[in-house]
């Protein structure tokens, strides 16, 4: 991992601005969608902050003082980033973990070449205790006629045609975390002044990983080559030393913690969820994609994330992400499968 060093003050806005100076042709689009994004986690970042206070402020369902309904945090950070997105002329379609179907642009505002899709608040059912939650999002390109609505054509593309991808995690600090497919790049919000200052430039896993994140409850419904992998990690078959398991059951806050020091964030299939857990349009993609362009790399046990073509919104995949070396083994030893 880089740590910024310099004494250089750089907000995330300037740096999205120099990083398009690079792409001539650029047209400033994913610019500001990326701008957005990062104003609409401010607001969740805000909203956050404040979760513990949801009894003294009002439960959820309860009506607060202007005698409107409150809400999950979940729904209230789909809101945000709906709002803060549908009118900016940049995309044609959004897609979210927590809604059903395609989410169109209203009809008043003009339709641009761009989709986005989003986990609006990863892992809230840990906000009642106080977890780290995140963002996740990903951006690509229409593949459908300029000006019109967008299709799911737009939205089922597979990862490598990411143009960017993202997450956010709030923990001790918020950390806003993107790629554009020129490195992986960390901004920390200053709360003082409102800002995403660059901190982590050029992000670096490590080859080999520290850390182990899994959750072992469901060892007993694994196929044997997992039950073997896990084995393997934890040094229990004598062939690579024991890596250290940390979970949080927060994927952003577990992700997050791995890309710096380095590890393997596992969730395999299993015989009771065939296909995993996690979504792969919505938390695999752009994770996959934030590790890759940190050196580490991600795949479904079989193939690269990247490459899989998706079928439907919701498809769930299992997932292996983190340090080269640790995919790499995975790769080898669930090959069998
Ligand atoms: P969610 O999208 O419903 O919040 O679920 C995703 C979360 C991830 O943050 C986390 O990695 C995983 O579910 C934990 O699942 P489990 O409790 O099965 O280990
Ligand atoms: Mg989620």
């Amino acid at each position: 991992m880089v740590k910024n060093t310099s004494t250089s003050v750089v907000t995330i806005e300037r740096f999205i601005i120099e990083q398009e100076r690079e792409h001539p042709h650029a047209t400033g689009a994913l610019s500001n969608i990326l701008a957005d994004l990062a104003v609409a986690s401010k607001m969740i970042a805000n909203k956050v902050r404040l979760a513990g206070l949801a009894d003294v402020l009002g439960a959820e369902g309860s009506q607060n003082v202007q005698g409107e309904t409150q809400q999950k945090l979940d729904v209230i950070s789909n809101d945000i980033i709906y709002k803060a997105m549908d009118h900016g002329g940049r995309l044609c379609a959004m897609a979210s973990e927590e809604m059903e179907g395609i989410i169109p642009i209203p009809d008043q505002f003009k339709k641009g070449n761009y989709v986005l899709l989003f986990d609006p608040l990863d892992g809230s059912s840990n906000i009642d205790v106080n977890v780290p939650v995140g963002t996740i999002f990903s951006v690509l390109r229409r593949v459908t006629p300029a000006g019109g609505d967008g299709t799911l054509d737009d939205l089922l593309q597979p990862g490598y045609k990411q143009v960017a991808a993202g997450y956010v995690v709030y923990g001790s600090s918020t950390m806003f975390v993107y790629t554009t497919g020129q490195g992986a790049h960390g901004f920390t919000l200053d709360p003082s002044i409102g800002e995403f200052l660059l901190s982590h430039p050029h992000i670096r896993t490590p080859d080999k990983g520290r850390y182990l994140s899994v959750n072992e409850a469901y060892e007993q419904h694994w196929e044997e080559n997992v039950r073997a992998l896990i084995r393997r990690y934890r040094g229990m078959d004598g062939r690579r030393e024991a890596m250290n398991v940390r979970y949080i059951g927060s994927l952003v806050a577990d992700f997050h913690r791995n890309l710096l020091g380095g590890g393997l964030f596992a969730y395999p299939a299993n015989r009771k969820s065939p296909t995993g857990k996690l979504r792969l349009l919505y938390e695999c993609n752009p994770l996959a994609w934030i590790c890759e362009q940190a050196g580490g790399a991600a795949i479904d046990g079989q193939r690269r994330i990247l490459e899989v073509q998706p079928t439907q919104l919701h498809q769930r995949s299992p997932y292996f992400v983190g340090s080269k070396h640790d995919v790499e083994i995975a790769a080898e030893m669930l090959a069998t499968a």
